[in-house]
């Protein structure tokens, strides 16, 4: 980082922390050791770059409005992780950050390497479905993984990332977010999130996974997709109808940097428990923030479609279902096309 974006960073800093108060060149310029030309110079810069910084002649600065840039000086400094983010690369615009991401894994990119954009013009979800990945109102980012484990654990980290997703949203913000198995969150029903997990591996390693990770978080019901199979929603939409608050008093907890750094924050530590115990260590979180234990289930399985009582998750994050007749199915991997309560008259699939 060069000199002069450090002290731009330092003078953002300043500002975020006394956020409510209009801070003076002077108080700046001697906790920066530097002039209040180049204080100013420094606030132009910023300025530039997007920053609603008011600056009111011999009183001083203000931050107007919060920051929902990824850029870098925005979410770096709110990370409290090892790996996750250390390297990260932001892009106001691109096809996809997974396309982007696969890329750089296959030039050595290190384990946690994040690509986040602002906008994606060909964002996509499973079996090449579209994501709608509309300018600087949600969340594209993909992170590259180097779990030294054999090829058939990949389907593991869409598990463990959606359970990031959903802790983090359940813990820093009150929504009730649920996981429905095993790459969508759903808030009421309604799908604010996917997760598109692709893999590189050697016949019996893995050399790198990238998990895309897609949150709709400024949207209003206008800048929604209609025509999908499951009604999407926003964060700010369900703040708004649930009232739900975050944990902390910051008016800025809301902001997309905010969410991303909470999310990667949360995903490297539960990546570190599934590293070193195993998926049947995140099973029991996984069971109760599911949105399909305990529900009839259709889902698609290649080219069969079965339906069923999702019953359990196995300790490896295969779904059980309970056929009629009683007949017992593992999937590992399928698209859950519908899912509804189990009506209480109908004779239950046998239990477990
Ligand atoms: C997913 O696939 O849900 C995974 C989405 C992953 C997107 C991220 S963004 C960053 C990274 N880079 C990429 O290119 N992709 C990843 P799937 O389960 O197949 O769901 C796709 C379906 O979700 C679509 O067919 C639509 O019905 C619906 N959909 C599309 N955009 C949506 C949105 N913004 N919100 C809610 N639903 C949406």
């Amino acid at each position: 980082m060069t000199g002069r974006s450090s002290t731009c960073l330092a003078i953002l800093a300043e500002l975020k922390r006394r956020c409510h108060e209009t801070v003076s060149g002077n108080e700046l310029a001697a906790a920066l050791g530097i002039s209040r030309t180049a204080v100013w110079k420094h606030i132009r810069t910023l300025q530039s770059r997007g920053y609603q910084i008011e600056s009111q002649r011999k009183r001083g600065y203000r931050l107007k409005a919060w920051s929902h840039s990824l850029r870098p000086e925005e979410v770096i400094p709110l990370l409290r992780t090892r790996c996750f983010g250390r390297t990260y690369e932001y892009h106001e615009t691109i096809e996809s950050t997974n396309d982007r991401a696969m890329d750089l894994a296959r030039t050595g990119a290190p384990h946690g390497t994040v690509v986040v954009a602002e906008e994606q013009t060909a964002g996509r979800g499973r079996l090449r479905r579209p994501w709608v990945s509309l300018r600087g109102l949600g969340l594209y980012l993909s992170v590259i993984l180097r779990p030294e484990l054999p090829p058939r654990y990949g389907h593991e980290t869409t598990l463990t990332a959606s359970l990031a997703l959903a802790r983090s949203l359940r813990d820093l913000y009150g929504l009730p977010a649920r996981i429905k198995w095993p790459n969508d969150i759903l808030i009421s029903g309604k799908k604010v999130a996917g997760i598109l997990t692709e893999m590189h591996s050697d016949p019996d390693r893995i050399q790198f996974v990238v998990v895309g990770v897609g949150v709709n978080v400024l949207h209003s019901s206008m800048d929604l997709p209609s025509d999908t199979l499951y009604p999407a929603t926003s964060l700010a939409l369900e703040r708004e109808r649930l009232g739900a608050q975050p944990s902390g008093e910051e008016p800025w907890a809301w902001s997309r940097p905010h969410v991303l750094a909470g999310f990667l924050n949360t995903w490297e530590e539960l990546d570190e428990i599934y590293m070193a115990q195993g998926l049947q260590a995140l099973r029991e979180d996984l069971i109760a923030v599911s949105a399909v234990i305990g529900k009839v289930v259709r889902v698609q399985v290649s080219e069969r479609i079965l339906e069923g009582v999702a019953r359990d998750l196995t300790d490896r994050g295969a779904l059980v279902l309970d056929m009629e007749g009683g007949r017992r199915e593992t999937v590992w991997v399928g698209d859950i096309l519908h899912l509804r309560e189990v009506q209480q008259d109908a004779p239950e699939p046998s239990s477990s």
